[in-house]
């Protein structure tokens, strides 16, 4: 069985109710932002090139109340952030020059400082919240990219309407992550967390911050996600190497970024003899380019099966060539592919485990559950997601 996903309005009755109970007090503030799954255009996102997710009905609530004096008071019910469970910060003083709060213990508060520190717009008053998500940490769903967006979204309910563009709201949660988290991500987990739409897919240009909204809303075929539920160490280290890498071969073939290079650059590195590792890692990012265009296209004229295929396509590049997966992910979607019905399954966001993403006829995904639980070496969760809205605030 795929696991039940709590309907947003509930989450947020429980997240108002535990507000109450710690702080003795009504939220009067009611914001959401969703995970995100990726379809297709693994890292290539810091590569300028095209990407294509779609937001989660997985999301983080923040439900909170200004309050008078510069302490804000945060809780987390997350089961799994680091103690502890609540942390104050020091809002900076609306005349101060330097707006920024130092990054400090619980890891899960320097999202928000993050978030605070990067906000575009008048400096927010200090509040009370409470942080819930039915995002899995760790997942490759992207619950840090959720908490960072709602909590943008908080302080914009916070302080009134915000002249910022959505894009660059986005950029303001990947500075906060950059800066406070120390991963040097892309911006495809901000965006689409900020812009996703219901019933559609978004592919995103990463150099022009532009979007096109692609609808998967086929009644016959399911978005299913499976959860490895290992995360190994090497994350961290190797996304950040795996983008030096990406940035060095645009600099030996004298490109601005990989989107600009084509399959005969790959060539050319080889004849200039480039390490084995570059070549590799150029030719994922040509590729993928390539196939997230293709997939975008396929999507369009609800051609699954070759959307399937280039699914397929792009996990053996990310094994082969990029080499961020891992014998779980391999493991998972080749379960997933030896069941009829199942169009193409792949590993989805960073790597190293996480999550795989497989499109397959409505009427296949419980087999597909059933078989990949049976031969999975591990113990998955499931969820059936459908593409969902963007942020949002809901009372304010
Ligand atoms: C992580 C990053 F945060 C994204 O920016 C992206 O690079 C992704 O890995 C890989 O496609 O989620």
């Amino acid at each position: 069985m795929a696991e039940n996903i709590p309907e947003i309005a509930q989450v947020i009755k429980d997240a108002k109710a535990a507000f109450k109970a710690e702080f003795k007090q009504e939220a009067e503030i009611v914001v959401f932002a969703p995970g995100r799954v990726n379809l297709i255009g693994e890292h290539i996102d810091y590569n300028d090139g095209f990407v294509m997710p779609m937001a989660l009905p997985l999301v983080t609530v923040i439900v909170g109340k200004k309050v008078s004096g510069e302490e804000t008071t945060i809780i987390t019910t997350n089961p799994d952030a680091d103690p502890p469970k609540k942390a104050t910060i020091e809002m900076p003083n609306k005349n101060a020059l330097v707006k920024t709060i130092p990054p400090g213990p619980p890891k899960w508060s320097n999202y928000v400082k993050g978030v605070i520190s990067n906000y575009v717009g008048e400096t927010p008053p200090a509040f009370n919240a409470l942080i819930t998500s039915t995002v899995p940490t760790g997942g490759g769903l992207s619950s840090s990219a959720a908490l960072e967006v709602a909590t943008y979204t908080f302080l914009d309910a916070l302080v009134g309407p915000s002249a910022v563009m959505p894009t660059d709201k986005a950029l303001a949660c990947q500075k906060a992550e950059h800066d406070y988290a120390n991963v040097p991500c892309g911006i495809m987990d901000q965006f689409i967390s900020v812009l996703g739409k219901k019933d559609h897919a978004l592919l995103i240009d990463c150099r022009s911050m532009t979007s096109t909204l692609i609808p998967v809303a086929d009644p016959n075929v399911v978005v299913l996600i499976t959860n490895s539920n290992v995360k190994h160490e090497l994350t961290g280290s190797e996304y950040s190497s795996r983008r030096t890498q990406c940035q060095q071969a645009a600099l030996l073939l004298k490109k601005l970024s990989l989107r600009d290079a084509k399959l005969e650059d790959i060539e050319y590195l080889k004849s200039i003899n480039a390490s084995e590792e570059t070549i590799k890692r150029a030719r994922h990012a040509v590729t993928e380019i390539q196939r997230t265009q293709e997939a975008a296209e396929a999507l369009k004229k609800k051609d699954f099966k070759k959307f399937g295929d280039l699914m397929v396509a792009s996990h053996n590049s990310l094994r082969d060539d990029f080499e961020v997966s891992c014998e779980e992910l391999d493991q998972l979607v080749k379960l997933a592919m030896e069941v009829k019905g199942v169009y193409g399954s792949r590993m989805t966001g960073g790597g190293f485990g996480g999550c795989t993403v497989t499109l397959v006829q409505k009427s296949a995904v419980n087999d597909v559950i059933a078989h990949v639980k049976k031969g999975y070496k591990g113990k998955p969760t499931f969820y059936i997601c459908k593409p969902s809205d963007g942020a949002q605030i809901v009372a304010k």
